[in-house]
């Protein structure tokens, strides 16, 4: 940050201008250095970089670009930590912790309520590399402690977790994990910094996928890993291996979008908690999952750990899977869409579409019930929303 400042920025300022102002001819934006490689002046600097030393090289190695530079440095200070690698995806962003953290003979002790991505990735791709891993409830601390294995070198999990919004103790886990000698890494990509800052409450490291509401916009595809200096040194090498290298102009959408996350995540979350509120009372439907609600199970630690309670909801029709088809059908403002985090309202169906690769009887038993209908609730005006909602819950 270039701002000179008497005292600690508060998160908005941070938002708006953390990262910003390194470029030498004063552009007010951040350009975006549309280059792949970098020109050496001598042999010597050339050398001197690629054994270490600071400076551009190749847009694969970090820091990779000033656009990215600029990014990394405006996430690490939102997620109060002190370094940050930027990926093509989500999946990428986690697929180099792990790589990068854990080798054959390790165990994985994951959340079982979790993007099923992520549950893909760990489930079939992790464990032919010899990655032993376990799905545990972790909102259960005890039973996580339970669950530990001699070999448990990480323990990875989302809160609020992706479609049932359950919480999980962030820092109960992280004293379970110091203890054993496990990292704790946090997917944030529900909450977002703006809401809860894993680092703070004990996690090694945060991953969050910048698809959502980091870019904001619904328009790009990036992922990102922060924690210390020292864990985003030892991902280094392995993330330039692996190759998932964040692409620049999404760079700089990222860099763009987190201007305004503060706004838009406190918009999100007023209409979330609006939505919430109408469907807990309406006759169609069952049951509401939001943190915000006090019936919530975990409300008192989401209550604890986050500043709001964001933008994602799901929740069950009553007639199951064939209401909630109809409902679907029916809206009109909501678009009917995988991805979350976006300005606008998507709606979809986590058993047949997002959460699929789980088998039936595991979601079943995880609450993702055939049902079950999530609803990443956008930034228009709250009141449509709901009248949209409405006229589609009206014709089950
Ligand atoms: N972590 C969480 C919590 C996610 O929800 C997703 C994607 C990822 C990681 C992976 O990020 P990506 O590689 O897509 O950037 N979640 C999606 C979802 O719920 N619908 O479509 C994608």
């Amino acid at each position: 940050m270039v701002i000179p400042l008497t005292r600690e920025p508060s998160f908005a300022t941070r938002c708006v201008h953390a990262g910003e102002g390194h470029n030498p001819y004063g552009a007010h934006a951040t350009p975006i250095y549309q280059t792949s490689t970098y020109v050496f002046e001598s042999a010597e600097q050339a050398a001197a970089t690629f054994s270490g030393g600071p400076g551009y090289r190749y847009i694969r190695s970090a820091p990779n670009t000033p656009t990215h530079a600029a990014f990394i440095e405006k996430i690490s200070s939102l997620e109060s930590g002190e370094a940050a690698l930027a990926f093509s995806s989500g999946m990428a962003a986690e697929t180099a912790v792990i790589l990068s953290h854990l080798a054959a003979g390790d165990h994985l002790l994951s959340a079982n309520v979790i993007y099923g991505g992520t549950y893909g990735l760990f489930s079939t791709l992790f464990p032919k590399f010899g990655i032993d891993v376990s799905f545990v409830d972790t909102t259960d601390p005890e039973g996580v402690s339970a669950s530990l294995h001699e070999n448990t070198k990480m323990i990875f999990l989302e809160t609020p977790a992706n479609p049932t919004m359950a919480v999980s103790d962030i820092a109960a886990i992280s004293r379970i994990a110091r203890e054993a000698g496990a990292l704790l890494v946090v997917d944030n990509t529900f909450a977002t910094p703006y809401f809860q800052r894993p680092l703070q409450l004990g996690a090694d490291i945060v991953v969050e996928s910048c698809t959502k509401y980091i870019g904001g916009h619904g328009d790009l595809l990036g992922g990102v890993a922060v924690a210390s200096k020292e864990l985003i040194q030892r991902m280094k090498r392995p993330s330039l291996l692996a190759g998932g290298t964040m692409g620049t102009h999404e760079a700089w959408l990222c860099l763009r979008g987190l201007k305004t996350l503060h706004l838009r995540m406190e918009r999100h979350q007023e209409n979330a908690m609006q939505l919430a509120t109408f469907l807990q009372n309406h006759p169609k439907v069952e049951k509401v999952n939001y943190p915000g609600l006090a019936v919530h199970p975990q409300h008192l630690v989401a209550a604890r750990q986050m500043s709001g309670f964001g933008g994602m909801l799901s929740f069950e029709v009553k007639g199951g899977v064939e209401a909630g088809r109809t409902l679907m059908n029916r809206l009109k403002l909501c678009s009917l869409a995988v991805s979350l985090g976006s300005v606008d309202t998507l709606v979809e169906h986590p058993a047949s579409m997002t959460h699929a690769v789980m088998p039936k009887e595991m979601r079943e038993q995880l609450g993702i019930a055939d049902g079950l209908v999530r609803v990443s609730v956008g930034i228009e005006g709250g009141e449509d929303i709901i009248a949209d909602l409405e006229q589609g819950l009206d014709g089950i």
